[in-house]
């Protein structure tokens, strides 16, 4: 089990996110590696949309949760519960999974930006839910700033993430939008100092969805596998309903 920080809430309250090493073991790493790869490889094979493609190079897979019986295993444990019931409380659960990599054929760069989206069950036009679109078949929207902030994502790395391989970069602090636009970005840019979260094989990264973060491509490419769990803890306002909803003794295997 890996030691979460007596301060983990208050960091994620402070700074919007946290490096905690240690989250997996080898064996586990290896075991999800492979069950990710199964599901990569047999979308890619289907073309299916779920897959996330740079040219021919596939980088990443949406619906993990409902794709790969060990992913939401995974969300369900003792060790991702350990880290998510400090910030959001017993009640919290998996809503969302996604896999992300960076490779030689696919060595992608995100600009600074927020995870401003949730995956939702049906389209339902409730105040402050907009940007309707579906991805890989799955109603998504923009979600009210008050769900958003609410939320707490986890991404395990299954590869170690250093300066060479473009890791994930944060502004600290920029969660807290105190009635600011979502879409603001230049202020947090000239005001706060990034940081780079350096995490080896098995760590996690803790983050508040409304953190703004970017990443670089890599300058010099392999694996960057990362398991993207997002979490909340309460119904969605207004009629919608979370696409899915994974808690400890429920579903498949659990
Ligand atoms: O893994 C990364 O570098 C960033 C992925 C991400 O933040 C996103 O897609 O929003």
């Amino acid at each position: 089990m890996p030691t979460v920080p007596d301060d983990l809430a208050d960091r994620i309250d402070r700074d919007g996110f946290a490096v905690v090493p240690g989250v997996l073991d080898d064996a586990e790493v290896d075991a999800l590696i492979a069950a990710v790869g199964r599901a990569e490889f047999e979308a890619t094979r289907l073309a299916d949309p779920a897959s996330l493609r740079r040219g021919k190079s596939v980088y990443g897979l949406r619906d993990l949760l409902g794709r790969v019986p060990e992913v939401r295993i995974l969300a369900a444990s003792p060790e991702i519960r350990g880290l998510v019931e400090p910030v959001l409380g017993p009640g919290a659960f998996a809503v969302r999974g996604l896999w992300f990599d960076k490779t030689a054929g696919a060595n992608w760069n995100l600009p600074w930006h927020r995870d401003l989206t949730v995956a939702a069950r049906a389209r339902v036009d409730a105040p402050g839910f907009s940007c309707w679109t579906a991805k890989a078949g799955i109603p998504h929207a923009l979600a009210p700033p008050e769900v958003l902030d609410a939320m707490l994502t986890i991404r395990l790395h299954l590869d170690p993430a250093g300066p060479d391989n473009g890791p994930l970069r944060v502004l600290p602090g920029s969660h807290r939008l105190d009635g600011r636009d979502p879409g603001e970005v230049a202020p947090w840019r000239a005001r706060v100092r990034p940081v780079e979260c350096a995490v080896d094989r098995g760590g996690a990264v803790l983050m508040r969805p409304m953190l703004l973060h970017a990443s670089n491509s890599a300058r010099s490419p392999r694996h960057r596998r990362v398991v993207h769990l997002e979490f909340a803890s309460a119904p969605l306002p207004g009629g919608v309903e979370w696409y899915d909803e994974v808690r400890p003794g429920h579903g498949p295997g659990l």
